[in-house]
């Protein structure tokens, strides 16, 4: 009886949640947004319908396969005439739905438990990939505070991530990132080149055939 005990519960005395360090200054947390997958989702859809998913132009002139919006006080844009955090939703003229508590909670949580604490992101971009879509190498560098971690939080389909060094040739390792996966990316990594392979297609039981992820920035 006791061994059957010792069984079912194995493991559940661990405090936390599992920590993979995937480099210097990078920290995978394995499912830790799992329990909040519905209400995340949930508030994602109250906020596409204030400012839906678009497939922004970058200054160069190539559409961008990813679909974008963000939520809090400022959200990532490109267009002809470059990136920018704008208070203000280009395609709406009003300000950028509020950035809901709980996903205010669970990036500053995350930031926390991988060393970051204090985490106050001002910034939530929401990517939306259906299956092809892609995000090519690149460093997140428009923010004002490169100190501050990013957070990112992925949903639905699994994707390959692309985790880089701080020069474009330097070679990328692959993650695969799953439903629920949070990354904390602060300190060296920081300015590390990242990007995310063309996206395979399935079926996810929440989502359907598509990601999502939120990555949480302090931009201004
Ligand atoms: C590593 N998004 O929105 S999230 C982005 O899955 C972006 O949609 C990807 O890159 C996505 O800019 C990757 C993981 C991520 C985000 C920011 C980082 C990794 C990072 C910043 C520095 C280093
Ligand atoms: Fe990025």
């Amino acid at each position: 009886m006791r061994g059957m005990t010792a069984d079912l519960f194995d493991g559940l005395d661990d405090v936390g949640p599992a920590r993979e360090p995937l480099g210097p200054g990078a920290m995978l947390l394995r499912g830790f947004a799992r329990p909040h997958e519905t209400e995340l989702i949930a508030a994602i859809e109250a906020i596409i319908t204030q400012a839906p998913f678009r497939q922004m132009v970058t200054p160069g002139g190539h559409q961008m396969s990813v679909a974008m919006t963000n939520c809090g006080s400022f959200g990532w844009v490109t267009d002809r005439s470059g990136y920018r955090y704008d208070p203000v939703d280009p395609e709406s003229g009003k300000p950028w739905p509020a950035m809901p508590p709980l996903f205010r909670k669970l990036a500053e949580q995350a930031a926390r438990e991988a060393g970051f604490p204090g985490f106050a992101p001002d910034a939530c971009l929401i990517n939306r990939y259906e299956p092809g879509a892609k995000m090519s190498l690149h460093q997140d560098r428009d923010e004002r505070d490169i100190g501050a971690p990013i957070v990112s939080v992925s949903l639905g389909l699994p994707a390959t991530f692309l985790f880089g060094g701080l020069k474009r040739t330097d070679k990328a390792q692959r993650y695969r990132l799953l439903h629920g996966d949070v990354v904390v990316w602060g300190g060296p990594a920081r300015l590390a080149f990242h990007g995310v392979a063309p996206l395979a297609d399935g079926e996810h039981g929440l989502l359907g055939r598509r990601r999502i992820n939120l990555t949480f920035r302090r931009a201004r």
